[in-house]
């Protein structure tokens, strides 16, 4: 199964047109991944699909069809919901199907992981500490995690975690790494003390400019002076109410996959900003310069390139606010309904630094589209829940799209935005499978 999934993603990857030939039998009329599919390509892919495709007539070719693009195969992984899916076990790096994201709070079962090393090979939590240093730091300090407990107020926030590269299985030409479908994002609630506070204790000097985190995670290759990752966030971001110091996840301890016993959390932002297992924070003089900082990574042009461009350094700029996005989280895809009958659809919709101001939903490939209905969020940079109910003109093969428009009126683009090096900010809309028998 697994292979099966590579193996059709990679063909139109490759090629979407001779994708399209080779599995279905068949020429697009263009030349281009514009083009509309043949009448005898469409009735093959029907008898695939398991029937007919209703709105055959507006379905690009080149489209790998929802019912075959997201079929997964469960694998497990201890502490975690059996269902998740390991795209990579060293690092470990696992994501979360769309229909277990169903819940409005995610919980810690169903969070996805991205390691970039190795988990940290020992814990002693009863020695565990937070250092704040750096260029910046007015008295550099360093707090247990009973003083962080008891000397700051706690805080709870539901916040979206997403991997900067959730949806990279999409871009053409291909990007390295993860080969994220629609998973790596989720959005419990997290508790612990306010970064602000903490930085505040410590003493912010006037020329500060950025914050860097370092975990006590091990690098691939067991060097134990290497530093796995380190990242951070500039100070305006750093001192928002809603970013945390957090050692909860919706009331019990972080699972050890997901930064136990201390990490950071920046909701909205590349979860790359969003440190584990840490143990200290620099409060730099200028943009912080660890290990994931430079180069291509979490960095995408400044402006947009052609797919397959080389872009030099200098026209690299760093992820800030993550793009205006949504998953269908109900039904699975492939779901199956009788003719006649209605189907109530539901998910849930974020927006980076933003909110999201409108959700619509398209069961003809993007042509129509209708509201759905949308509700506020649990507190801000928290993802919101949006809902819809269907009828369907006839028996057939469906596709169910689902587009977000954020609070500055930007809404996600039917196919992947922004080619860039790595992969990073793929927010297309989100699609499932429906057949109405
Ligand atoms: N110490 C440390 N922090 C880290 C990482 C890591 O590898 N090591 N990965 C980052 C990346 S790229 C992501 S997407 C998030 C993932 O958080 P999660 O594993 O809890 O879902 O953690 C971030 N923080
Ligand atoms: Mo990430």
């Amino acid at each position: 199964m697994m292979k099966k999934k590579k193996g059709i993603h990679a063909l139109y990857a490759e090629d979407p047109i001779e994708a399209d030939r080779r599995l279905w039998g068949r020429v697009s009329h263009a030349e281009s991944r514009r083009g509309f599919l043949k009448r005898s390509a469409i009735a093959t892919m029907g008898m695939a699909l398991g029937g007919n495709i209703v709105f055959a007539h507006h379905m690009p070719a080149g489209l790998i069809p929802a019912s075959l693009a997201h079929s997964i195969q469960p694998f497990e992984i201890p502490g975690k919901d059996p269902g998740l899916v390991v795209l990579n076990d060293r690092p470990l790096n696992v994501e979360t199907p769309a229909h277990l994201l169903d819940e409005p709070i995610t919980p810690a079962d169903k969070l996805f992981i991205r390691n970039n090393g190795l988990p940290p090979a020992s814990l002693n939590v009863d020695q565990w500490t937070l250092s704040i240093d750096g260029e910046s730091v007015q008295k550099p300090k360093t707090y247990t995690l009973a003083e962080l407990k008891s000397r700051f107020k706690s805080y709870t926030y539901q916040l979206t975690l997403e991997c900067g590269g959730n949806g990279r299985s999409e871009f053409n030409p291909p990007a390295q790494g993860n080969q994220w479908t629609v998973g790596a994002v989720g959005c419990p609630a997290w508790t612990g003390v306010r970064l602000k506070d903490v930085l505040q204790d410590a003493g912010i000097r006037p020329d500060a400019v950025y914050i860097g985190y370092y975990g006590k995670d091990v690098h691939l290759s067991g060097d134990p002076e290497k530093v796995v990752i380190s990242r951070g966030v500039p100070m305006a971001k750093a001192l928002e109410e809603e970013s945390l110091i957090a050692w909860a996840i919706n009331g019990e301890d972080l699972p050890l996959m997901n930064g136990y016993p201390l990490r950071l959390v920046f909701g909205g932002w590349p979860a790359s900003t969003s440190g584990k297992w840490l143990y200290k924070i620099s409060i730099r003089n200028k943009v912080h310069d660890g290990p994931k900082m430079e180069g291509d990574s979490y960095r995408v042009p400044c402006e947009p390139v052609a797919p397959g461009t080389q872009v030099p350094d200098e026209n690299m700029c760093i992820i800030e606010s993550m793009p205006v996005k949504s998953l269908i989280t109900y039904p699975r895809s492939g779901a199956r309904l009788s003719q006649g009958k209605k189907l109530d659809i539901r998910g849930h919709a974020w927006a980076g630094d933003l909110a999201v101001k409108d959700m619509h939903y398209s069961i003809d490939f993007g042509i129509t589209w209708q509201p759905c209905t949308l509700e506020k969020p649990a507190n801000r940079l928290a993802w919101q829940q949006w809902k819809a109910q269907l009828t369907f003109p006839r028996k057939g093969y469906y596709e169910v799209w689902a587009k977000a428009t954020d609070s500055e009126g930007k809404a996600q683009p039917m196919i992947v935005p922004g080619w860039n090096p790595k992969g990073y900010l793929n927010n297309a809309c989100h699609r499932i499978a429906v057949m109405v028998v």
